[in-house]
């Protein structure tokens, strides 16, 4: 079973900190967050995959069976100020954050990493060189062409090692360029995006298509040993959830719309 996520489109810091409801039982897990020596594995704490990404304990604790958080800067009401405000609460409650990008421009992926998140989801990645693009946007040299400057990563406020760089296929392109995506150096893995996948394949999430793409994503992916990620929000997507690292469950708004149901049926 692979990290679940709870994917954030609205929360404020406030109503997340309210929603969790503390640090998880034996305290933050934030401490050993900052000092750890993280891999990739370490960051999403999966336990799928290939060498050294199956096997971490950091970076990802279990607030109520939460792992980590989605922040997503491309659709619902969160921008890029929320970021750090959101972050300082999933440090104290021990998750991990991958903020999903609102596009690929270098200097608010450069915000997001110096503000010290795990990895980054960038949306509609067509093809390897948007990919690479993407790799010199979040790696400093000689890797990339990051900038460095006075954030909470460089003054040493959090450290927590290399942010993951995932980007999703999410189109009939990226699905065709899948495995050239996944094979450029610098890139961590790939994220499924399955609602825009099937707009562009012409199908409903759930249908053949998109499920037989998915299928083919995940195992492109598993052959080059790195990470596999998909958002489900539906029971037949997250039966899915034993073949990837990291599932992005469903929204805040889904949850908040089910304990409504819950409270007033
Ligand atoms: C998609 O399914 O298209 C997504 O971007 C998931 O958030
Ligand atoms: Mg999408």
């Amino acid at each position: 079973m692979g990290r679940r996520g709870l994917w954030v489109s609205f929360l404020s810091a406030y109503g997340l900190e309210a929603a969790l409801g503390g640090p998880p039982p034996g305290g933050s897990a934030y401490g050993d967050k900052a000092g750890g020596d993280q891999t990739a594995g370490d960051q999403t704490g999966g336990d799928q995959g290939g060498g050294d990404q199956g096997g971490g304990d950091q970076g990802g604790g279990d607030q109520g069976g939460i792992h980590w958080l989605g922040l997503d800067l491309q659709h619902g009401d969160l921008d890029l100020a929320d970021v750090i405000p959101l972050l300082r609460v999933a440090e104290r409650a021990g998750l991990a954050v991958f903020p999903r990008m609102a596009s690929h421009a270098a200097d608010a992926i450069g915000r997001v990493v110096d503000a010290g998140v795990q990895g980054v989801i960038v949306p509609g990645v067509e093809s390897a060189d948007q990919a690479a693009a993407l790799v010199r946007a979040i790696r400093l040299p000689p890797a990339g062409g990051r900038s460095t400057g006075a954030a909470r990563t460089a003054l040493g406020v959090t450290d927590v090692g290399e942010a993951l760089l995932l980007p999703m296929v999410e189109t009939a392109a990226g699905l065709h360029h899948a495995a050239d995506i996944a094979a450029v150096d610098g890139v961590d893995g790939i994220f499924i995006g399955p609602y825009d996948l099937s707009m562009s394949l012409g199908c409903k999430p759930g249908e053949e298509p998109v499920m037989t793409a998915i299928a083919s994503v995940v195992e492109t992916v598993r052959s080059t040993g790195k990470i596999v990620g998909m958002f489900t929000g539906r029971p037949d997507l997250l039966a899915l959830a034993p073949t990837l690292d990291l599932v992005a469950v469903d929204t805040d708004v889904s949850a908040l719309r089910r304990g409504l149901a819950d409270l007033f049926s």
